[in-house]
């Protein structure tokens, strides 16, 4: 397939500071592990890197809210993503991580190596430091007023409410996020990697050189080229990270975008001691399987770093995915609005293949995708069982019911089976040569079509109509479904491997050479096992269950961002004074009769039992609020309401989707007595 010896496969290292969602699943991981099952089944030499990105502020930062250390956050996040990817089966060699020792020399020494060869440029530049902390701050620990949208909580990188990215600087008033202090400007030194001095080798190398690059990956590189580059700051004042290994650099570490990709070099590191081989040679064909918000750094910060270095071999493609988003709108951790792959499993126990499916059906390919609970329902009911599980059920099935589980002899060919033979090549073929120009939804396609391709055959040849009159006819028929039957673990086993197993299993064959796909794989006379159950219909009810909780994620974010009212004029302590408020107990209540908000309520007041009219009576019912303790302000004028007289008022919290909620004293008090 290509003139390289071996295949180095990387994907992007996930930053240990949340579990992994549908979104790493559909961008990077899945199509990253079909390509290398599908390499591995083509008898290609292939190591498969992954790991988790471990450094970086905002590690850091999740650290200091939950008042635990960043090894602490990493080590809980490395260990639930490395058990999410095996329980989906991204089939890594390694699944490695930054924290690590083989990591941290390795970067470290070749950051040494790039400075010590006068790679860098040094520079000094004005940066926040929050004294009372003592520390320098990164831009995300500087919050203030945003000069574009006013919005006050904007971060020293970027407004979270305009979306507008920012540099600290920009901000009006800063204040730490450590301290709550206003920082000051200090001086602070770091080394850059000149990028303009790589522009034009980047330009050849991939404008010139790497045209056949996905649109979305080469335009995007165009873009930032055509732009020209600036110099990269490679070090940041943190204390978190590889420290930077030079004198005078105490309190530094490694930039996280230097590091975390020399993270694939330390991961194969730590794989094999053959790992230069991967790196070093040029028959080796690196590939990085990324999200579109990483093309920068792949693309061409890090073959600029390579490039500096000068021993390692540069990527080959970079296939970057566009962007899933979950019925309608963006993934995001922050707002939980996400499937996590780790609760998925609990609600779908052994479905890994389905949501793999369904990921890689409706792949971001070339421009963003959305993932709905509905489409996956659909997709699992009438592809994944109507057609795929439908026709390996019936070829199983019907073996036992005729042949007692022998695979039956092949007789004459008609023209029918010769033609649907014939397909079976043609289908192999499409897979392929989709799969090698990552084009994964239409490989997948294709693969459904072999099992559509059975499925119609059978549908057309009704074996079951001949078995009186035509034995023979059947054994050639069912032979024929078989055999695609066993392409079908073959073909599929990229996508779907766990079911690919098992149907191997129903078989009972051992896992089929890609090559010896259409042919004839299972001999007459071969015993296969009893059918067992492949994919299952997923009911309206799970569906309903998953669309409740996202509907209640939605509610629960509309909450979260609702801002207080301002605050009112002040008042002076007597006009407080002159306000009468009691607790007060309801008797009595019923709902005003052609209202929908309005209540009757009779109160105790300590003073007198009055009748109060309140807009409670779409958050309460009538029985409800009897016996309630409540505060009243017993000196408000009389009104007159629907023609009740109201004395008073019952004093109520609104909520921020104005549901109202009683304001009750904390234990049982008298009616009567005054609160102030
Ligand atoms: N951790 C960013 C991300 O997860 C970053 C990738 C590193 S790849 C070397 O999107
Ligand atoms: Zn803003």
């Amino acid at each position: 397939m290509s003139h390289f010896k071996r295949n180095l496969i990387t994907t992007a290292l996930p930053y240990a500071n949340g579990p992994v969602h549908i979104g790493h699943l559909a961008g990077v991981y899945v199509p990253a592990d079909i390509y290398v099952r599908y390499l591995r089944a083509k008898g290609e030499e292939v190591v498969f890197i992954g790991g988790s990105d471990e450094h970086g502020v905002p590690i850091t930062i999740k650290a200091q809210k939950e008042g635990v250390t960043p090894q602490d956050i990493v080590d809980r996040y490395h260990n639930l993503i490395k058990k999410s990817f095996e329980e989906f089966g991204i089939s890594f060699d390694i699944y490695s991580r930054t924290t690590s020792k083989t990591h941290h020399e390795l970067s470290s020494a070749f950051f040494k190596k790039l400075y010590q060869e006068g790679k860098f440029i040094e520079k000094t530049s004005m940066q926040y430091y929050d004294e009372k902390a003592g520390q320098f701050l990164a831009d995300r620990y500087i919050t203030g007023k945003c000069p574009h949208c006013g919005n006050e909580r904007a971060y020293g990188d970027q407004c979270e409410a305009c979306g507008t990215s920012l540099s600290a600087t920009d901000l009006i008033n800063p204040v730490s996020a450590i301290t709550g202090n206003t920082p000051q400007l200090k001086e602070t030194k770091h080394w850059y990697l000149p990028l303009d001095q790589y522009e034009n080798w980047l330009k050849e190398w991939i404008l010139e050189g790497h045209k056949e690059w996905k649109s979305n990956v080469y335009g995007q590189c165009k873009s930032w080229l055509d732009n020209g580059l600036q110099p990269r700051a490679v070090t940041r004042d943190l204390d978190w990270g590889v420290p930077v290994p030079i004198e005078g650099a105490e309190g530094k570490v490694l930039y996280v975008w230097f590091d975390a990709p020399i993270g694939y070099i330390s991961a194969t590191k730590d794989l094999t001691p053959d790992w230069e081989k991967y790196w070093k040679d040029k028959d080796t064909r690196m590939i990085h399987f990324i999200g579109k918000d990483n093309i920068v750094f792949h693309c061409i910060i890090f073959p600029a770093m390579l490039k500096a270095e000068g021993s390692y071999i540069l990527p080959d493609n970079v296939p970057a995915n566009e962007f899933l988003n979950l019925e309608g709108d963006k993934i995001s951790t922050s707002r939980n609005w996400a499937v996590w792959l780790h609760e998925y499993l609990e609600d779908f126990k052994g479905k890994q293949d389905v949501l793999r499916y369904v990921l890689t059906a409706n792949a971001p390919e070339t421009k963003d995708n959305d993932f709905t609970w509905k489409d996956f329902q659909t997709r699992n009911n009438s592809e994944l069982v109507a057609i795929y599980g439908n026709f390996v059920n019936r070829a199983i099935v019907l073996t036992h019911k005729y042949f007692g589980g022998l695979v039956p002899e092949r007789g004459a060919l008609n023209d029918y089976d010769r033609e649907v033979l014939a397909e079976i090549p043609a289908i192999i073929d499409r897979v392929e040569k989709n799969l090698e120009n990552f084009h994964f939804r239409e490989a997948l396609k294709e693969c459904m079509n072999l099992a559509r391709l059975g499925n119609k055959y059978l549908a057309d040849t009704e074996p079951w109509k001949l078995i009186k009159t035509d034995e023979a006819r059947v054994k050639t028929i069912l032979n024929i479904c078989l055999q695609i039957t066993a392409d079908l673990t073959a073909l599929s086993e990229p996508f779907m491997p766990f079911s690919a197993a098992k149907l191997r299993g129903f078989l009972n064959m051992e896992p089929l050479v890609w090559s010896k796909m259409g042919a004839e794989v299972l001999p007459a006379g071969h015993r296969i096992n009893e059918a067992g159950l492949l994919f299952d219909k997923i009911e309206d009810e799970e569906i309903q269950r998953q669309l409740d909780r996202l509907q209640a994620t939605k509610k629960a974010n509309e909450l979260a961002n609702v801002k207080a009212a301002p605050a009112k004029e002040n008042i002076t302590f007597d006009t407080f004074q002159q306000l009468d408020i009691r607790a007060g107990k309801i008797i009595a209540a019923e709902k005003v009769a052609k209202t929908k908000k309005l209540m009757k309520l009779t109160v105790d007041t300590g003073i007198d039992q009055r009748t109060v009219v309140s807009g409670i009576a779409e958050y309460y019912t009538p029985e409800e609020v009897i016996g309630k303790q409540v505060s009243i302000l017993v000196n408000l004028e009389p009104r007159n309401l629907k023609g009740i007289d109201s004395q008073g008022m019952i004093l109520m919290a609104e909520n921020a989707d104005g549901s109202l909620a009683f304001v009750s004293p904390e234990k049982d008090v008298m009616p009567g007595s005054e609160i102030r």
